[in-house]
This record gives C-alpha cells, sequence and structure tokens, in this order.
C-alpha cells in the first residue's frame, strides 16, 4: 500500500477567499483524485485556515470583532469555498484549534531542547501583509521610505525576540537540496531557492512580543510564536505527528504544493527548522504561478480581486477547474479574462465534447432505443479503441509531473480525434441507408470511448465525468486507472440512459 499526504496552503483569514486560493486548492483536488484512483494508494488530503498574527488581528480590530470570533466567521467562507470547489479533502485544519497548537507547542520545545533556539534582540523591517522579516538589501526606497520589491509597506521593529538559529543549517540545507533533486519543483524555484541560501542566512526572528493573537511560547507568556514557525506547523498537527508516529508513512510521501509567494517559507525555514528539531522534512514543494486579472496584479487597493463563486455561478464549477488547469502551465503564472475564458469552455467543452456525446448519444436514442448495440469483441475498427487505452498511459505519468495543462491537451486532442471518426464514419447516414449495422458499429466504438476519456477526465472536472459516467451506466465507484482496459468495457444490450446537455455554450 503506498500512503501519499497531499497539502495546500493554510489560508489567511484576514481576507475573503479569492481566485487565488481557490487555483492551489483546485491544483491539490487534481493530484488527490488522481492518486485515489490509482491502485493500492491512499491519500490523505489537508487544507486548512492559518488565524494567528498581527495581520489577523488587525482585520479583527477593523471588522470590530473579537479574534476569536472574527477567525470563527471567516474560517467558515473557506471552507465553504472548499465545498463548492468540490475539493475531496480529507481534513480542514485551523490553527486555533487546540491539536494544532498542542503539536506547535511540542516542536518548540524540540528545538529548545536541542538548543536550536535561544533568547535576543530583534532590531529591523518587518511586513505585517507578509508577515515577514526583511534585510535592508531586499528593499527598495520609495519617496524616502523603505518597501518590498512588491512595495508592501515594511516597518521597523526592536523588541526583545528568540531566534531560531537558521545561520547554523546552510550548509545542511544545501546538501539536503542537493541529495533531493526534486525537493523543489519546478526546478527554476530550486534555483532560486538554492541561490537565497548560498548568499546566506541569518538566524530567524522566530517570536513577537508587540501584540496578543498567536500560540504562547513555553514558559515565556509575553512572547507569542512567529505566526509562520505555528502556520508550518499545522502540516504535522493534522496528522498526529510526531506525538504519534502511525501517520510516519504519509509524512516521507507528502506533497506541499503553494504559490510561489510563500516558497521562502517552504524550502527554506521549514525543513531546516524539521532538521533542527530532529524531524524528517517533506518529500516535496511543489510553487506554482501568480494569476493575474486581466494583466493586473490582484490587490486590495485595486479593488480587482476575482470572485470565484460568482464565476461558479454564472458558468458552472467544471468551467473554472477546466479554464485553470488547462491555461497555463503549472508552474507559470496566468492571466485571467472573462473572454478567454468563455472561449476556452466553448471550443473545448461545449463544442468538442459535449456536443459529441450530445449527437453520438442522440442517435443511439432515436434508432436504438438507448442500448447498446455492440460487445468490443465485435468492432473492427480497433485503432480508434487502441489509441483511447492509451491515451491513460500518457496522461498518467503527465499528472504525476504536474504537467496538467500538457494531460489536458493529449485529452483533448485526442476528443478532436473522436470528432474526425464521426465525421468520417457519417453514422447518420449509414442510419438514412438502413445499414444499421455499420452505425452499431461507430456508436458502441464511440461509447467505449467516452467510457474512457470519462474516467480520465475525473481528477479534473468531477462532476461532469461523473454526469457522463452515469449517462453510460458505468460504476465508478471503485473504479481506478489499472481497470481501464478491454476487460472492464462496454456491455452489449445493455441500455444507457437518456443524455442531457452537458455544457452550454456562453456568449462570446
Ligand atoms: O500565505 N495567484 O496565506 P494566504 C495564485 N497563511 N495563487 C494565489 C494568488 C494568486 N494571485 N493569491 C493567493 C499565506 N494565492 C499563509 C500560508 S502555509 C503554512 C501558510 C494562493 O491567504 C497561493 O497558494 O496569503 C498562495 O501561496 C496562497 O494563496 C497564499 O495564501
Amino acid at each position: 500500500m503506498r500512503n501519499i499526504y497531499i497539502t495546500t496552503p493554510i489560508y489567511y483569514v484576514n481576507d475573503n477567499p479569492h481566485i487565488g486560493h481557490a487555483y492551489t486548492s483546485i491544483v491539490c483536488d487534481v493530484l488527490s483524485r488522481y492518486y485515489k484512483m490509482t491502485k493500492n494508494t491512499s491519500v490523505k488530503f489537508l487544507t486548512g485556515t492559518d488565524e494567528h498574527g498581527q495581520k489577523v488581528e488587525n482585520a479583527a480590530k477593523i471588522n470590530d470583532k473579537k479574534p476569536q470570533e472574527f477567525v470563527d466567521l471567516v474560517s467558515k467562507n473557506f471552507k465553504n469555498l472548499t465545498e463548492i470547489l468540490n475539493i475531496s479533502n480529507s481534513d480542514f485544519i485551523r490553527t486555533t484549534e487546540l491539536r494544532h497548537k498542542k503539536t506547535v507547542k511540542l516542536v518548540w520545545n524540540k528545538l529548545v531542547e536541542r538548543k536550536q533556539i535561544y533568547l535576543g534582540k530583534y532590531e529591523g523591517w518587518y511586513s505585517i501583509k507578509d508577515e515577514a522579516f526583511y534585510q535592508e538589501k531586499e528593499l527598495i526606497k520609495v519617496d524616502g521610505k523603505f518597501q518590498t520589491q512588491d512595495g508592501t509597506k515594511v516597518e521597523w521593529l526592536k523588541e526583545e525576540s528568540y531566534f531560531f538559529k537558521l545561520s547554523n543549517w546552510q550548509n545542511k540545507l544545501l546538501e539536503f537540496y542537493d541529495k533531493n533533486i526534486n525537493f523543489i519543483k519546478p526546478s527554476s524555484r530550486r534555483n532560486e531557492v538554492i541561490s537565497f541560501v548560498k548568499n546566506g542566512l541569518r538566524d530567524l526572528s522566530v517570536s513577537r512580543t508587540s501584540f496578543n493573537w498567536g500560540i504562547k511560547v513555553p514558559n515565556h507568556s509575553s512572547h507569542v510564536i512567529y505566526v509562520w514557525i505555528d502556520a508550518l506547523t499545522n502540516y504535522l498537527s493534522a496528522i498526529n505527528y510526531p506525538e504519534s508516529f502511525e501517520n510516519e508513512d504519509y509524512w516521507r510521501n507528502s506533497i506541499h504544493i503553494i504559490g510561489k509567494d510563500i516558497l521562502k517559507f517552504h524550502a527554506i525555514y521549514w525543513p531546516a527548522i524539521l532538521m533542527a528539531a530532529d524531524l524528517t522534512p517533506p518529500k516535496q514543494i511543489f510553487a506554482h504561478g501568480w494569476w493575474t486579472n486581466e494583466g493586473k496584479k490582484i490587490s486590495k487597493s485595486l479593488n480587482n480581486s476575482i470572485d470565484p463563486l460568482r464565476l461558479i455561478d454564472k458558468y458552472g464549477l467544471d468551467q473554472l477547474r477546466y479554464f485553470l488547469l488547462r491555461e497555463v502551465t503549472l508552474g507559470q503564472d496566468g492571466d485571467f479574462s472573462e473572454k478567454s475564458f468563455i472561449k476556452r469552455i466553448n471550443s473545448d467543452l461545449a463544442n468538442n465534447l459535449g456536443n459529441l456525446i450530445q449527437r453520438t448519444l442522440k442517435l443511439l436514442e432515436k434508432h436504438f432505443d438507448n442500448i447498446i448495440p455492440l460487445k468490443i469483441s465485435e468492432l473492427k475498427n480497433v485503432k480508434i479503441l487502441l489509441d483511447t487505452y492509451k491515451l491513460v498511459t500518457t496522461v498518467q505519468p503527465k499528472i504525476e509531473n504536474f504537467e496538467y495543462n500538457k494531460a489536458l491537451e493529449s485529452i483533448f486532442n485526442h476528443i478532436d480525434q473522436l470528432n474526425q471518426f464521426i465525421d468520417n464514419e457519417k453514422p447518420w447516414e449509414s442510419i438514412k441507408k438502413n445499414d444499421l449495422s455499420k452505425a452499431s458499429e461507430t456508436l458502441s466504438t464511440l461509447i467505449e470511448c467516452f467510457r474512457v476519456i470519462a474516467v480520465i477526465l475525473i481528477p479534473f472536472i468531477p462532476d461532469s465525468a461523473k454526469k457522463i459516467l452515469d449517462t453510460l451506466n458505468v460504476d465508478y465507484a471503485n473504479i481506478n486507472f489499472d481497470k481501464l482496459n478491454i476487460k472492464f468495457c462496454i456491455k452489449k444490450g445493455e441500455k444507457i440512459n437518456k443524455v442531457e446537455k452537458l455544457f452550454p455554450r456562453y456568449d462570446e
């Protein structure tokens, strides 16, 4: 049995969820659904909310709420989004939960025991928005004031603080990256991280005293544990590790999927903290790119956040999932515009896939009373069938390598071929000429191809894929990729269901 652990970042509850959060969760969902459909694999899939820190405390104040009351409210919005996006997570963690606080304290105490933490004084720049410390060389000066390269405000902090001996881990980290070539993906990000670490690491301030909303440092309650140590530890809390080693195997096969903005925390601080606490780093960090809105950075000040709920309401969930997954290469940045969204879903989902299924099944309904006319061994046009089965082995490694758009490209190129097949075979003409045996063959072949295509599409557009399988009367409860072959094919004489419209067309 293979155990796999997939995680999204835990999202800050200072604001409502937007398209970027939806994107990461969908990307993780594809992988989770995919692995669940591979043989002998068990998947744990975690998402959740990051509820401590100065940023959240300030947001609660602005909303005139007590922090706990505020985080309870906003966390619910993220949980709802998870449900609306049809995310198949097995757990949802909140950093205000007891199980999490317990693990954070445990990790902290391990670091203290191993002399990896000391008390000192922090004096330097801090960004509340990023909840991150910056060195002056990382900042730029605009109108006489320092800010981050992204234009985020920083403020000068001077306070007593605990420090983590990050500087001691520079060489160990470089050795670790060297030995674990696939730890950071894509490789361009790996190079970025390595050059950052080679430039030298300073000890990391890991406690704050100027606000309250967080987990208190054990035995020193005027200090709150730095929100990033708190947040990163969520990945352990959810599997009750290292308190119990029952889930160690999941941990050894853990994949953190994140946005490129938080790579430094995951690829540098996190493995260093874990090694310092004598724990194993996760198996892999995958950093995806950034979505912009019609070429502009999504930001509060521009008030241009894209609301996934509005898009789902207007166009449908699978349409949104499909666009986000198909439009960009995972790892690169993407630009959202409603125009390109509509164009993409019209051409691929409504025309290419939906229309093909619709016209095939309408013919079956009208002329064969919805009964599958032939069995596989009676079909002569084996090439198109074999190409369809082969698609499974083409797509699998692409998903495992995070090449989702290439996987979808292969699937939809193949659907093009199926469209060509029906156009060449012209079953409507055979029917007109009363040559029902030729039409039987074309339609039975296509139905078998739809079965395979629909199963391959489950990780990407689960609702629509299941709708197709329901129409074809395919039991997908225990279906997996290894079963996508001739042995489990369509059955002659079986009645399928009436086809419903799958993907509407929208005005371009
Ligand atoms: O950073 N494009 O939370 P956060 C793509 N709590 N992805 C985007 C995006 C965009 N425009 N905007 C946000 C935090 N994201 C911490 C994480 S984890 C231990 C703690 C996604 O609410 C992307 O995954 O700011 C990014 O990394 C994450 O949301 C940041 O979410």
